[in-house]
């Protein structure tokens, strides 16, 4: 019924036991533009490849489940136009009508269930929306951390998100977030905020500890690692404070509602930053791959 498709490098790695960590691929159609967002997508799947793990980057290309990328098909995709942006609601639909689409991180969690692999490195995840209250925009990927049982590093969850809002949806749904080596939440560009995080780990073992307890439990659903930005990258978020308020406000103005509205305000933000958005975004996920390869290798030495 799915055509699953593994890269080589990912088959050998499941056959032999290597760790391995799943990428998303709508941070390459939709959150950064080309080229960066290939060459990005290329170094991230080296620094996991470095830190003794195996990428697995995630999407679908012509109704076919692709977990693991080859080189040209990383690059079509990071240049290819209407590209359809897949969560849990549609990921079916797509494989079932022949589509491509790129995978966010509720569908990616999804396709790494499917394909046995538990954990998974990306940017941000989705949240609840500035005027939620408004407009009910709360992300798809909130209600996956609660149902689908992998561990995501991200670097907290983005300054255009109500973070604290966010923060109590991912307790009312039960889902675990860890703060890595600090008690602050990171806010993505910045690497603290002034939200304290429900749980604080300072290694990537008791990370790896973490999830198999649940799993022991029989604990649906993941863990979110909120992975502080390198201090050497980060934005300072008073100078990020009035640049957001100003892509809000296009945004509403424009009538941006649904799947547009994360791509849309990190385009506006890419684009009144002069770029230093991008080179952040790039800092951050790269640094994630590495703590992800980490807990991959840590889960594997627990025994699976
Ligand atoms: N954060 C980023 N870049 C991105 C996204 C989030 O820094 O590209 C993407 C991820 O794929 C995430 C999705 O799962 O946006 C959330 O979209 P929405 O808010 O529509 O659920
Ligand atoms: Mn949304």
């Amino acid at each position: 019924m799915i055509d699953l498709h593994l890269s080589a490098e990912v088959h050998a790695a499941r056959v032999a036991g290597t760790p391995i960590v799943a990428l998303e691929s709508t941070i390459i159609t939709h959150g950064m533009p080309y080229p960066q967002n290939v060459e990005t997508a290329r170094a991230v799947e080296q620094d996991i490849r470095d830190a003794g793990a195996v990428p697995a980057t995630i999407a679908v290309i012509e109704g076919r489940l692709h977990v693991g990328l080859d080189p040209d098909q990383l690059d079509a995709l990071g240049q290819a136009q209407g590209v359809a942006k897949l969560s849990r609601a549609d990921m079916a639909a797509c494989i079932a009508t022949g589509g491509t689409g790129a995978t966010t991180v509720a569908a990616t969690m999804i396709a790494a269930r499917f394909a046995g692999i538990e954990v998974f490195a990306t940017g941000g995840i989705g949240g609840v929306h500035k005027g939620a209250e408004q407009s009910f925009d709360i992300s798809a990927d909130l209600h996956e951390l609660a149902e689908t049982p992998v561990t995501v590093v991200a670097a907290g969850a983005k300054a255009i998100l109500d973070l604290p809002k966010t923060l109590e949806v991912l307790e009312t749904l039960g889902v675990p977030v860890i703060a890595y080596g600090q008690d602050s939440f990171p806010a993505f560009w910045s690497a603290t905020s002034d939200l304290p995080a429900p749980l604080r780990m300072d290694d990537s073992a008791s990370i790896a500890r973490a999830h198999a307890a649940r799993r022991a439990l029989g604990l649906p659903g993941g863990q979110l690692v909120a992975n502080p930005i390198p201090a050497d990258a980060q934005i300072a978020a008073e100078d990020l404070a009035p640049v957001i308020a100003q892509a809000q406000a296009q945004a509403d103005a424009q009538g941006i509602a649904g799947k547009a509205v994360t791509p849309f305000l990190l385009q506006a933000i890419f684009e009144a930053t002069g770029g230093r958005s991008l080179t952040a975004n790039i800092a951050l996920v790269r640094n994630n791959a590495r703590l992800a390869a980490k807990i991959a290798r840590d889960l594997i030495a627990l025994g699976g």
